[in-house]
C-alpha cells in the first residue's frame, strides 16, 4: 500500500522491523537505557548483534520523545534510530511525546541524509498506546513534516500484524 505526502512517498506494509534490507534506517522503539528488550527492540538487537547495545551505551539514557542514531552492525541497513515513545497512560502529554518521536527521528535522518526510513508503531506494543490513536498522531506529524524533508524521500510503517496495517491503511496509507 503507497501514498505519497508532499514529496515523500509512504507505505504501510505488514512484517519484521528488523528486515527491510531495502531502507537506509530503521527505528527502534527503544527502552530509556536502549538495550535489547521484548518486541522491536529485542528483533533489532537480535539482528544487529552484540555490537549495537555496545555502541549504544554511552548515549543512554534517552527521554521519552527523544531519538539517537547508531550504525545498524549485522542488520541490513546502514543507521538504526533509536526512539523513547511515551509509556501510555504515565508520560504526557502522550500524543505530544509520541510526534516528538517521529519528529526527532526524521529530523536526524535528514542530518545524515538518510533516503529512506522504516518505522514500527512506535508505544503501541508494551508501551500500551492505544494503536488507532496513535497512528492518528503518526499521520498528523508526517503530514506537517513532509513539506519540510529534503533528504528522506521514503517512508516506510511496518507493522506487525494484518489489523495494525489495516489501520495505517485506513488513516495513512
Ligand atoms: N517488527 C515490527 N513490529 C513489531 C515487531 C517487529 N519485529 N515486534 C513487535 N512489533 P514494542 P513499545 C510491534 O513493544 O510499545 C521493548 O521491550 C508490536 O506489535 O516493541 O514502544 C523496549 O525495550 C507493537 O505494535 O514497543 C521497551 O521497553 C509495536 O511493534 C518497550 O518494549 C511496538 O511494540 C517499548 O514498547
Amino acid at each position: 500500500m503507497k501514498t505519497i505526502i508532499g514529496n515523500i512517498t509512504v507505505e504501510c506494509v505488514q512484517g519484521d522491523i528488523a528486515a527491510q534490507p531495502d531502507m537506509a534506517a530503521v527505528v527502534n522503539a527503544a527502552n530509556a537505557q536502549l538495550m535489547p528488550g521484548g518486541g522491536v527492540a529485542g528483533a533489532i538487537h537480535r539482528g544487529a548483534g552484540p555490537g549495537l547495545a555496545e555502541e549504544c551505551r554511552p548515549l543512554a539514557p534517552i527521554k521519552p520523545g527523544e531519538a539517537v542514531i547508531t550504525g545498524a552492525h549485522n542488520l541490513p541497513n546502514q543507521y538504526v534510530i533509536h526512539c523513547l515513545g511515551p509509556v501510555y497512560g504515565v508520560d504526557k502529554p502522550e500524543a505530544q511525546l509520541l510526534a516528538n518521536c517521529y519528529r526527532n527521528a526524521l529530523r536526524l535522518a535528514e542530518e545524515k541524509r538518510i533516503n529512506a526510513v522504516a518505522f514500527p508503531a512506535i508505544s503501541t506494543g508494551i508501551f500500551g498506546y492505544p494503536l488507532r490513536d496513535a497512528t492518528n498522531v503518526v499521520a498528523d506529524t508526517i503530514k506537517k513534516m513532509a513539506p519540510t524533508l529534503k533528504n528522506v524521500k521514503s517512508i516506510r510503517f511496518v507493522l506487525f500484524s494484518q489489523s495494525d496495517l489495516e489501520v495505517y491503511k485506513e488513516i495513512l496509507c
